[in-house]
């Protein structure tokens, strides 16, 4: 019996048909699924903290606007995403709990602070542009509601990656100060953008199945060089020295090559000691108790409802 259903299921992933949640579908690529998913909601929930932090200090009404909207968005794909992963069983409860508790992960690159105003921009380009590259292939993945998901979140990310690139142009265009913000921020945010993908295909845990189940369509490595290549020609263009010194076109690869990622870094944030893993946890489980009340009146207001209804 559950051989057939198995048999079926690959099937399905075989002819790229969209598993749905009441599919049957093997306990592991359900368990993938909501690690993936519910991480990948955490990095854009947190992921609102270090550009928030500058909503109060945009240096014109329009920038305040533009980053508003985007720190606004960012809270708008986590809720998609939260959506996509409970309908395979777990609550949002139980996936909030496993952030606080630092069980499930989030991007590394939230865990760095965005000390200057070049930074919202370096985010903007550089992270946005990293987070597309991945999420465009996502739009492809076997599970119907997070390719569903990825297609609105892809259209918004392409704003935010428009407007930090916007940014950065204006500062590597303006005085000699501004420039070297400008290259600053670069110069730090560059390398934590390329671990966003995670750790090389060699050692990585989850990609040979996730790639199997076509939960990822393309590799950690595959992705890395796409964005290495997009990027290498928009450092050139603003005019700005490229953070990496082997970074060089190569013929033969018809790609650009690149110095490696030093991955003890990497790996010391995952772990939790990054510059603001503390930090953002502890903003997080505060906003979450402050926002108590609203959640006991939507509650509330759904019971009323209910019961009128019932009446
Ligand atoms: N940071 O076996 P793999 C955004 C973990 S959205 C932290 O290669 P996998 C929008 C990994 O979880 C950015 N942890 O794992 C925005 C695993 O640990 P686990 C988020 C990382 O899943 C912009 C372990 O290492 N995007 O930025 C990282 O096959 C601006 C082994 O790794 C997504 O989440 C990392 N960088 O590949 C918002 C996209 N890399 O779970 C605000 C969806 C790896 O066993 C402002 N996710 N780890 O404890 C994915 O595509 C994949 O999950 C990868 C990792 C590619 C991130």
């Amino acid at each position: 019996m559950s051989e057939d259903l198995e048999a079926k299921f690959l099937r399905k992933i075989e002819g790229e048909e969209k598993i749905e949640p009441k599919d049957w579908m093997p306990d592991g690529y359900c368990k993938n699924l909501i690690r993936q998913i519910s991480q990948h909601a955490h990095s854009e929930v947190i992921g609102m903290q270090p550009e928030g932090n500058w909503i109060t200090r945009a240096p014109s009404l329009r920038r305040k606007a533009v980053l508003l909207a985007k720190v606004q968005d960012e809270g708008g794909h986590g809720l998609y995403l939260y959506s996509a992963t409970e309908t395979l069983g777990i609550s949002r409860d139980e996936m909030i709990h496993a952030l606080q508790t630092g069980e499930a992960k989030y991007a590394s690159i939230f865990n760095y602070p965005a000390q200057t105003w070049a930074d919202v921009g370096a985010i903007g380009w550089l992270v946005d542009g990293a987070a597309i590259v991945n999420q465009v292939s996502l739009q492809r993945t076997s599970y119907g509601p997070y390719a569903r998901g990825m297609v609105r979140i892809c259209k918004e990310e392409s704003f935010h990656q428009r407007q930090g690139y916007e940014l950065m142009l204006v500062l590597a265009r303006g005085s000699d100060d501004q420039k070297a913000l400008a290259q600053d921020a670069l110069n730090r945010f560059y390398w934590p953008s390329l671990m966003m993908f995670g750790p090389h295909d060699a050692e990585s845990a989850h990609t040979a199945k996730s790639m199997q189940w076509k939960i990822k369509r393309q590799s950690n490595d595959e992705l890395r060089q796409k964005f290495i290549d997009q990027t290498a020609p928009q450092i050139d263009f603003l005019g700005l020295d490229h953070p990496d010194p082997e970074c060089k076109w190569n013929e033969e690869r018809g790609h650009y090559d690149n110095g490696e990622i030093d991955w003890d870094e990497f790996y010391d944030v995952i772990n939790g000691n990054g510059h603001c893993n503390r930090q953002r946890i502890e903003h997080h489980v505060r906003a979450h108790r402050e926002g108590e009340w609203v959640r006991a009146a939507m509650q509330t207001y759904e019971a009323r409802k209910k019961k009128a209804k019932a009446a």
